[in-house]
């Protein structure tokens, strides 16, 4: 399955962007502490050139907590300021005016010597869709300001949010890019709803996410739909054998595929399977 979302106001976010990073002290980086790889954008770095950046690990409630130190630890080694959020409680979001004070300490220190005193920090938020743009701009200022859906594509042109007299917020539409270099990334982009569902065959998708999950965290899958994990088992063999325990049959007595898909993805979302990550710093090439 090839996995491809480049929608065009996408291109026109991107040029948006571009635009607007001259204007921005810091840009604030948010990718899915669950897929914190896949959900990085790799035009990233020629959009933004030189601009100090600070990576947020958001969803930190949905992903494993060991991995989420790992991973941390994974971006703090290349020298970037690291943010682990969850918008949902809010855990976190306190640390993050104080990090990106002590990203910018020499401008803010030159501000200062200028008698700049007055000056606002203001801080660009971009991501993948539904990655928690939105929501993580209204922890921050601690209002509904920034309009928030569990939709990828909800924020539509530019929307500054001011969080006080010092801190200025722009929310951007979530962007992919053009071409997945690796199939792999785009179905981790899926499974966690970055990409819209109704461009995919969701048979496939479902499959694809319980063989990983099986062969990630069989025991949490074992206890959820109570099957046996065989490990010589295709991916779409497990889907079948979890949608015959849920009891989803089709005329015939075969499974409907589709429909366990849809509540495998239902459930892995929302977090009732528990919490994963489904990439790991040991598969970084
Ligand atoms: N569990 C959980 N849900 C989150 C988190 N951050 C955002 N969400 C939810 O994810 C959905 C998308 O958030 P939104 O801010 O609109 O994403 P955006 O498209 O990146 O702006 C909303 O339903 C949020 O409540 C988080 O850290 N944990
Ligand atoms: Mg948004």
């Amino acid at each position: 399955m090839d996995i491809q979302w480049y929608p065009g106001h996408m291109t026109k976010t991107r040029r948006m962007i571009v635009e607007q990073v001259k204007n921005v002290d810091l840009v604030a980086e948010i990718v899915d502490a669950r897929i914190p790889i896949s959900s990085r954008n790799p035009d990233v770095d020629a959009m933004v050139g030189d601009r100090p950046r600070l990576m947020v690990l958001n969803r930190c409630d949905q992903a494993d907590p060991e991995r989420n130190a790992q991973w941390g630890a994974y971006y703090r080694a290349k020298g970037m300021a690291v943010l682990l959020t969850d918008c949902k409680s809010g855990t976190g979001v306190k640390q993050f005016a104080p990090t990106v004070r002590d990203a910018l300490r020499d401008k803010l220190a030159q501000w200062q010597a200028k008698g700049m005193t007055g000056k606002a920090v203001r801080v660009m938020v971009l991501g993948v869709p539904n990655v928690g743009k939105s929501t993580f701009i209204n922890q921050v200022a601690g209002r509904k300001s920034a309009k928030a859906q569990n939709k990828p594509g909800v924020t539509r042109g530019k929307q500054w949010i001011t969080v006080d007299r010092g801190l200025e917020l722009l929310d951007t539409p979530g962007i992919l890019w053009p071409k997945f270099e690796d199939q792999s990334v785009g179905l981790n982009l899926a499974y966690t709803g970055a990409v819209k569902d109704a461009i995919m065959d969701l048979e496939t998708l479902g499959s694809r996410l319980m063989g990983l999950l099986c062969r990630r965290y069989p025991e949490a899958v074992t206890a959820r739909y109570k099957i046996e994990i065989d490990p010589s088992a295709q991916d779409w063999e497990l889907l079948e054998a979890a949608g015959r325990k849920r009891g989803f049959l089709i005329s015939g007595g075969e499974v409907d595929l589709e429909r366990m898909a849809r509540v495998l993805l239902e459930e892995y979302r929302s977090g009732k399977l528990g919490r994963f990550t489904l990439e790991i710093p040991e598969d970084v090439k």
